[in-house]
């Protein structure tokens, strides 16, 4: 049985599917290989901490650039879990664009599921994953399920969505998102619910626990 854990990236545009392929992969193979086996992270926990800048001002920054996420901290823990220590999680607040005061605790596990707009394009963060994932979702299906979800669960109003699509989420999907899709190992085409990909997945994730 192999000793480190196994680290999946799954990457891609904003609202392509990322988070339910992760959660329905974490779900299934919890099932499978027990409930501790399994865990997920996600680059959004990693916004920086923006205490110092008053709201008016966390509104406006750029989301979608490389530079809003705390990628050294990401790694720090990705670091730790791989050498079997248990990590402080931050915990993301959209409403108030800024890190909350709490933490989550996450164990270590055999496998990691690490999901993320830009985990791609990250030198660091690529060469410790054990399989690359990139969602290559339609951006048009991206930007509906974009606008519902935000309005439902990030307390975002219609025109507030587009004009945040415009001025950040689409020229940073073509700047930084869509070029990284060259170092993925898979490809996946539509979104979350692809089963043939779950499946392939799950195997070759099992298949990779025992090698
Ligand atoms: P996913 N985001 C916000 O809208 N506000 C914040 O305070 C922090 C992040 C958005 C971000 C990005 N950008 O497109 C999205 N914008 O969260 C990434 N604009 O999350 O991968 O779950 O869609
Ligand atoms: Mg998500």
């Amino acid at each position: 049985m192999k000793t480190k854990p196994l680290f999946i990236g799954i990457a891609g545009a904003s609202a392509s599917g990322k988070s339910l392929l992760s959660k329905t992969i974490h779900m299934e193979l919890q099932y499978e290989l027990g409930e501790d086996a399994v865990g997920i992270i996600k680059e959004d926990s990693y916004y920086k901490e923006r205490n110092d800048i008053p709201f008016e001002e966390r509104a406006q920054i750029n989301y979608d650039h490389p530079n809003a996420f705390d990628h050294d901290l990401l790694i720090e823990h990705l670091d730790a879990l791989a050498s079997k220590q248990e990590i402080s999680v931050p915990v993301y607040d959209y409403t108030m664009h800024n890190r909350s005061p709490e933490t989550v605790a996450m164990k270590p596990a055999k496998v990691i599921i690490v999901e993320g707009i830009l985990l791609l394009n990250d030198k660091n963060i690529r060469k410790r994953m054990d399989a690359k994932v990139f969602m290559d979702t339609d951006l048009d299906i991206c930007l509906l399920r974009r606008l519902k979800r935000d309005i439902e669960e990030r307390g975002r109003t219609v025109d507030s969505v587009i004009e945040q699509y415009k001025r950040t989420v689409r020229p940073m999907f073509m700047e930084f998102v869509q070029p990284s899709k060259q170092y993925a190992d898979i490809i996946v085409p539509r979104g979350g619910k692809n089963r043939v990909v779950i499946e392939m997945l799950k195997a070759r994730i099992q298949q990779m626990l025992i090698g």
